[in-house]
């Protein structure tokens, strides 16, 4: 029977039946956890690039099995979301019912992949028994001060009528469905993700994670070395802090600006700039954040009508509000030095502000306005001289003097905001009561139930607020009348823990046993998108790191190797979008040529973290390549008992060498998801074996030596193959429980031969050296020799004599 899919139901059925993929947690010795990214059920199928990602690091997880490791690989389904509610809100069909049957869709092309998950260990996270614990941790953190409520502006999308993190305006839309981000106010529940930045930071040197993706974690962190300054509003006693990287300016502050947002601007704006200043907040709600940081746009603001007074000299500076100003980093508020800044340069001159220099260039350094380098202090009073980096500190030591001002640290991650007014994600276990304020849900009611019935059509409101039997409830304090929040988590809360609920996903008690995911975790291996660089990889370590201190596991980071895989493109080289008509339905291609040649072909025609354009012809010549090594192992199979000889010449020989070097290069690149050079090498020993198969006398015993490593090295790429062709060699079931083969180091070095070697015309030892190495390979083998140096005796060489084939003659003086 050749391969087909046939075979991969005969080989799935049979591992099924014989639970051959179970984790054994009683083994922990040699415990690995590998983990995929689990997907989305949104799409009802599995696409390419799900097969990419899972089918292939399977394949490492199979040569980690059969290395001896009890490799634990489980599957699930990040199942709340938007897509299935937009989905729900275009076909009427309930998020629920379209996610459960997607869900069962993609778990039968899962199994059909042939893949060792063990599917004991699944996790829904929209079901109750999963959200449950989602909102439990959510009311521990809330216990820890981890979770607060606050009004803030926030990004709203008027499309989907929903609230969005910051990582979901891309370019100032919404990043599902494109359309322009405006700002709004709500009172919305956060966590305290700010609180760990530092360790965040520390961390990441230590972890096996693509360097890209540390730097982008590294710039999203965004930490930043300055001071805080204190600034008081002249005739009152109300005072405000900027932060400054840049303290040795301070005598060149001209005016300061505040963030249009900021709660001073009503305090302090005088009748007469009034009305310019509310035109100008409205005007500024409408702008992006991204186009507020953006240091093209032109600068625009207004004056309030107040000043403040310079701690060091006592002027009065004019206080602006304007938007490149954020409110939400450093204290939004800036001094303004238009000297040496780009921005204030431009905003000064645009509205005729006093632009004064207190920063000179070293000698030679064309130093013209604005000069934003470091450089020598001029113009302000005792610092005069001083250089930046000495003014930085001293001029904070002297503000310190006075309490108005230190040295401070600042960064760019912002609070994770994670109330969402939307239905489908797990609600936040938060009632509100007239008397009793905000009160958390007792742990012993939980799940707050997703209720089935709601009209989840946005229109502002959160559906689950005209879900009368939902929102009211007796609160837990007094019992008297109450409401229950009703917004959803951030379905980033939901994947931020998932990996910690798979060794124990069917606790009850609690969300996972504290010494058992001790024992499982840190996740060994993680592979996934490089998109989730930001978003997904910093959220699960902050989970991490919090759930640490909270006294719920004992180690710091989820995850400690990370690998990213590439895009699988169209053949066309574009992006697969169903629009453009170049997708790629794995299912049509698995039922035409089987699951194996399917993996195959990703594993042999792409850089696993490049990715690359689909190919047809490469999946065809992949189906050839297989058929070409089961005709191989089929005539063999036949073969192997009759007598052969027992020679072991230069073609033994040669063999003996390209098997042995493709276990040590299949093993080697596997370990590193290098599969394509893995699967060349592979090829090029079935090509040998093919060589030798044409031979009039051949070695039985070597071949069937050979034939065995190389099916147990196509194993991991072509499971059901692999055991199919195990069982027509007529081994034992299965090829999964034998070890994975090791390579002889004396195999790999090619024919060789013996030559002595002589100090000056006397022998003193012999060496080995390859048959066709050349004069200069033979001189270097011989003079690195370990023995070499204690002939030489410090000496000098004046002359090497290579006599091919028989003598090396060292002359030294
Ligand atoms: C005075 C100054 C003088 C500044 C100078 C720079 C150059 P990073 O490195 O990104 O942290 N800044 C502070 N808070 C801000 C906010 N909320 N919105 C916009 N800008 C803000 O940048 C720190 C610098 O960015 C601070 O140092 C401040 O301007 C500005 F010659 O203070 B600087
Ligand atoms: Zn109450």
């Amino acid at each position: 029977m050749a391969y087909s899919t046939e075979i991969d139901r005969k080989w799935q059925k049979k591992w099924e039946e014989t639970q051959i993929y179970k984790f054994d947690k009683n083994n922990m010795e040699k415990k690995l956890y590998c983990l995929e990214m689990f997907s989305y059920p949104s799409g009802a199928k599995l696409h390419a690039g799900h097969w990419f990602n899972f089918g292939l690091t399977d394949s490492w997880a199979r040569m980690k099995r059969m290395q001896g490791y009890n490799v634990f690989h489980p599957q699930g389904f990040d199942a709340f979301g938007l897509p299935a509610e937009n989905y729900a809100i275009k076909t009427g069909i309930h998020p629920k019912d379209s996610t459960m049957q997607n869900i069962a869709t993609m778990e039968e092309q899962l199994k059909r992949m042939g893949a060792t998950f063990d599917w004991d260990y699944e996790v829904i996270t929209c079901l109750p028994e999963y959200y449950k614990w989602t909102q439990w941790i959510f009311l521990q953190l809330y216990k820890h001060g981890l979770a607060y409520r606050k009004n803030a502006p926030v990004n709203w999308c008027p499309s989907c009528k929903t609230v969005l993190a910051n990582e979901q305006v891309i370019d100032g839309c919404c990043e599902r469905c494109n359309s322009e981000v405006t700002k709004k106010n709500l009172t919305q529940w956060f966590f305290k993700i700010t609180q760990y930045a530092q360790e965040l930071l520390d961390c990441l040197p230590q972890l096996d994670w693509p360097e890209k993706t540390k730097k982008i974690q590294t710039n999203w962190i965004g930490r930043s070395e300055g001071a805080e300054i204190e600034f008081q509003v002249a005739g009152t006693d109300l005072t405000f802090r900027v932060f400054t990287t840049r303290a040795d300016t301070l005598y060149g502050v001209t005016y300061v600006v505040l963030a249009p947002e900021h709660e001073l601007v009503d305090k302090i704006t005088t009748d007469d700039c009034r009305q310019a200043v509310e035109d100008y907040r409205e005007a500024v709600k409408k702008v992006s954040e991204i186009d507020r940081m953006s240091t093209v746009r032109e600068k625009t603001g207004v004056f309030t009508g107040a000043y403040a007074i310079h701690p060091l000299t006592g002027e009065k500076v004019p206080i602006w509000i304007a938007d490149y100003v954020l409110a939400g980093y450093g204290t939004g508020c800036v001094m303004a030095v238009p000297a040496h800044d780009e921005r204030d340069y431009e905003f000064a001159t645009k509205y005729n502000l006093e632009i004064r220099r207190v920063i000179k260039g070293a000698e030679g350094v064309d130093d013209a306005l604005p000069f934003t380098e470091y450089g020598i202090l001029t113009g302000s009073r005792e610092f005069d001289g001083y250089t930046s980096e000495e003014a930085r500190i001293a001029i904070v030591r002297e503000l310190e003097g006075m309490n108005k001002g230190e040295l401070k640290v600042t960064y760019r991650l912002r609070d994770w905001l994670v109330s969402r007014q939307r239905y489908w994600g797990a609600p936040i276990p938060i009632i509100y009561c007239d008397k009793c304020g905000t009160v958390p849900v007792p742990e012993d009611q939980l799940p707050v139930e997703l209720p089935y019935n709601v009209v989840f059509t946005p229109d502002g409101e959160s559906p689950l607020a005209k879900c009368e039997e939902f929102v009211h409830t007796t609160c837990p304090c007094c019992g008297g009348p109450a409401k229950r929040d009703t917004d959803t988590l951030d379905t980033f809360v939901c994947s931020s823990w998932y990996y910690l609920r798979y060794p124990d996903n069917k606790n009850d008690k609690e969300p996972f046993n504290r010494e058992l995911i001790n024992r499982m975790l840190p996740v060994d291996k993680y592979v996934g998108g490089a998109e989730h660089a930001a978003m997904h990889l910093l959220y699960a370590r902050f989970f991490t790191k919090a759930l640490r201190d909270m006294g719920y596991l004992d180690f710091d980071e989820p995850f400690l190797s990370l690998v990213h895989q590439g895009t699988i493109l169209g053949a066309d080289g574009q992006k697969m979008s169903k629009s453009r008509g170049n997708t790629v339905s794995p299912d049509e291609y698995i039922e035409k040529y089987g699951s194996d040649v399917f993996r195959m072909y990703l594993a042999f025609g792409f850089s696993y973290v490049e990715g690359g354009p689909w190919s047809d012809e490469g999946i065809k010549a992949m189906d050839r390549f297989i058929a070409r090594v089961e005709r191989l192992i089929t005539k063999f199979a036949s073969e192997k008992d009759t007598k052969g000889s027992d020679q072991f010449g230069p073609n033994e020989k040669e063999l003996n060498y390209i098997r042995h070097y493709a276990i040590k290069s299949v093993t080697e690149d596997t370990e590193v998801f290098q599969f394509n050079t893995a699967i060349a090498r592979l090829m090029e020993l079935i090509n040998a074996l093919y060589k030798y198969d044409a031979l009039e006398n051949r070695n039985m015993t070597l071949m069937e030596e050979t034939i065995r490593d190389a099916i147990l090295l196509m194993s991991p790429f072509a499971p059901h193959f692999a055991e199919e062709m195990w069982e027509r060699m007529g081994y034992d079931y299965s090829v999964f429980n034998q070890p994975w083969p090791s390579y002889d180091e004396k195999a790999l070095v090619r024919d060789e031969i013996e030559m002595a070697v002589q100090f000056n015309g006397q022998v003193k030892y012999k060496i080995n050296v390859p048959r066709d190495a050349d004069n200069q390979q033979i001189e270097q083998a011989a003079l690195s020799d370990e023995r070499a140096a204690g002939y030489i005796g410090g000496r000098n060489i004046v002359k090497v004599i290579v006599v091919k084939g028989r003598l090396i003659n060292i002359v030294v003086q």
